[in-house]
C-alpha cells in the first residue's frame, strides 16, 4: 500500500505532514509527501511566521515521479497555498492515483466559524471543484459551512444531516467532524462531540465521543491521517471513523492534561500506541 501525503510542513505546531507522515507511516504503509509551503509555525495563533511557496517545484516533482512508474493506492491533500495549488493536486490526482484508487480532501480552509489567514470566497470555490474529484471529503463543520453555502452561527444539531447531505452532492462519501450534540448522561445534560459521515451503503451515520472544552490545533490533521492509515489497511469506514475520532478524543484529552498551548498542537504521541492496536485488532478481524 502506497500513500501520498499533499500538505504543507509547518516546522512548529504539529499539523499537516508533520502529523500525516508519522500517522500513516506507523499505519503500516508506505507514505511518500508531497510539501506544498514550509512555513516556520503554522498560520492559526502565530504571528511572523515565514511561508515558503514550493509551487514552482511541483510539476518537476510529479514528472520525476511519473518517470519512476509510481502509482498511489490513496492519495490525501491538506493545506493548499493557492487556487494554483488546488490545479496541482487534480495534476497529481491524474497522473498517480491508481486506477481505483482512493482520493480522500482534507478541505482546509478554516475553523470556529472563519476561513484561516489567506483564503477567501474565490479559494472556497475552487476548494468545492477538487472536492468534486474526491471519493472521501473530511471537512470541520466550519469548512462544511464553507462548501455548502451554509450559515455556520445559525447552524443547530438538526442541521448536520442536511449539511452532509449538500457535501455527498459533491462527494459520495463526505463527513464532518466537530458536530456537537447535546446528550443526558446521569441525568445531566451534556455535550458531546460526533462526526457525521456517509456510510458505505451511503447512509447518514454519526460516531460521538466525549467533548474536551476548547479549540485544539491540529485536530482534523490528526482524525484526518488515522483515518487514512486505517483505509490504507483494510478498515471498513464504520470502524475507521471510529478509531480515528477515538485516537483524536485521547490525544486532546492528554494536550489539555498537560496544558499546553493549543497552538502547539495535539500531543498524538502519547496515543499512538492505542491507536495501533485499535487498528491492529480491526485489521485482525477483518
Ligand atoms: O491544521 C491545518 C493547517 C495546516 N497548515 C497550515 C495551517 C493550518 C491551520 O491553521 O495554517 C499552514
Amino acid at each position: 500500500m502506497r500513500v501520498l501525503a499533499i500538505n504543507d510542513i509547518s516546522c512548529v505546531g504539529k499539523c499537516s505532514l508533520t502529523v500525516a507522515l508519522p500517522i500513516i507511516s506507523a499505519s503500516g504503509v508506505t507514505c511518500d509527501i508531497l510539501p506544498t509551503a514550509i512555513l516556520s509555525t503554522h498560520t492559526g495563533g502565530f504571528r511572523g511566521y515565514t511561508f515558503r511557496d514550493l509551487s514552482e517545484d511541483i510539476p518537476a516533482i510529479l514528472d520525476h515521479w511519473k518517470s519512476l512508474g509510481l502509482q498511489y493506492d490513496i492519495i490525501i491533500s491538506g493545506y493548499l497555498g493557492s487556487v494554483e495549488q488546488i490545479e496541482m493536486v487534480k495534476a497529481a490526482k491524474r497522473s498517480l492515483l491508481k486506477e481505483g484508487g482512493l482520493m480522500v480532501v482534507d478541505p482546509v480552509m478554516g475553523d470556529n466559524g472563519i476561513l484561516y489567514a489567506h483564503f477567501d470566497g474565490h479559494f472556497v470555490e475552487e476548494m468545492k471543484g477538487l472536492c468534486r474529484e474526491a471519493d472521501v471529503i473530511v471537512p470541520n463543520l466550519t469548512e462544511a459551512c464553507f462548501l455548502t453555502g451554509t450559515d455556520f452561527a445559525a447552524v443547530k444539531e438538526s442541521d448536520y444531516a442536511q449539511i452532509l447531505q449538500k457535501l455527498a452532492a459533491l462527494c459520495p462519501r463526505p463527513s464532518i467532524t466537530g458536530c456537537d450534540v447535546s446528550r443526558t448522561e446521569n441525568g445531566k445534560p451534556t455535550t458531546r462531540t460526533a462526526v457525521f459521515y456517509t456510510g458505505d451503503d451511503g447512509k447518514v451515520r454519526s460516531y460521538e465521543t466525549e467533548k474536551i472544552e476548547g479549540s485544539f490545533h491540529g485536530s482534523g490533521d490528526v482524525y484526518a491521517s488515522a483515518l487514512v492509515g486505517c483505509l490504507a489497511r483494510g478498515v471498513q469506514t464504520d470502524r475507521a471513523v471510529a478509531i480515528a475520532a477515538e485516537f483524536t478524543k485521547n490525544s486532546i484529552k492528554q494536550t489539555a492534561l498537560d496544558g499546553t498551548e493549543a497552538r502547539y498542537g495535539l500531543n498524538s504521541e502519547s496515543q499512538m500506541l492505542g491507536f495501533l492496536q485499535a487498528l491492529d485488532q480491526a485489521v485482525r478481524e477483518g
